[in-house]
């Protein structure tokens, strides 16, 4: 191939591979408080896995003009009535936007604007999700196998976190009646 050098990571159209991927797992004890059914959230084990990330961040958090790169897995399963999910954030510098697509499976993205409105898209193998700026974002996996999603965001967006650990997002996605229905998160 002469000069012409080989990428390290590798993307196969499902997982990254190379030795500068990152893996991290979300079990049932790291997130048990997003849901909002505690009792049914107490009767599932701690160590049930609810998601896995990989991601390839090329440059350190916050490089200006870096982005990184993510593919995330979410397991099926509720809690309650309430799906599996990701713990959902904002990110940290406002004005940062993201890309999602789905890879496999079917879920729903929850996004949640500055003035607690919330809205879905539905996620399915091609769907593409443009995550305008300041909008908080969750997915969710609705279906029987795993959700896989792809995701590409700037290296300096960063993570808000505890602002949906306080305030959750203003609507929940539930099974009612066999369909993911969004409905008022209920007061606790
Ligand atoms: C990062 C991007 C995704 C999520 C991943 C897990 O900006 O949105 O890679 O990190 O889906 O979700 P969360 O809410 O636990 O970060
Ligand atoms: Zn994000």
């Amino acid at each position: 191939m002469g000069n012409i050098l080989l990428a390290e990571t590798r993307y196969d159209g499902r997982h990254l591979t190379g030795t500068d991927v990152e893996r991290s797992v979300k079990t049932l004890k790291d997130i048990r408080s997003i849901f909002s059914d505690s009792e049914a959230g107490r009767k599932l084990p701690d160590e049930q896995v609810i998601y896995e990330v990989e991601s390839y961040l090329p440059v350190p958090s916050g490089t200006l003009g870096g982005l990184f790169f993510g593919i995330t897995f979410i397991h099926p399963g509720r809690v309650g009535d309430e799906y599996f999910m990701t713990r959902g954030h904002f990110h940290q510098i406002q004005d940062r936007a993201e890309y999602y697509w789905c890879i496999a499976g079917e879920g729903a993205l929850l996004l949640m604007d500055q003035q607690r409105n919330t809205w879905t898209e539905k996620m399915y193998p091609g769907s593409l999700h443009y995550i305008p700026a300041g909008v908080a974002h969750r997915t969710a996996n609705t279906g029987s196998g795993v959700l896989s999603f792809g995701a590409c965001w700037p290296a300096d967006a960063g993570y808000d976190y505890e602002r949906i650990d306080r305030e959750g997002f203003s609507k929940i996605l539930v099974r009612k009646e066999g369909i993911p229905t969004l409905i008022d998160r209920p007061t606790r």
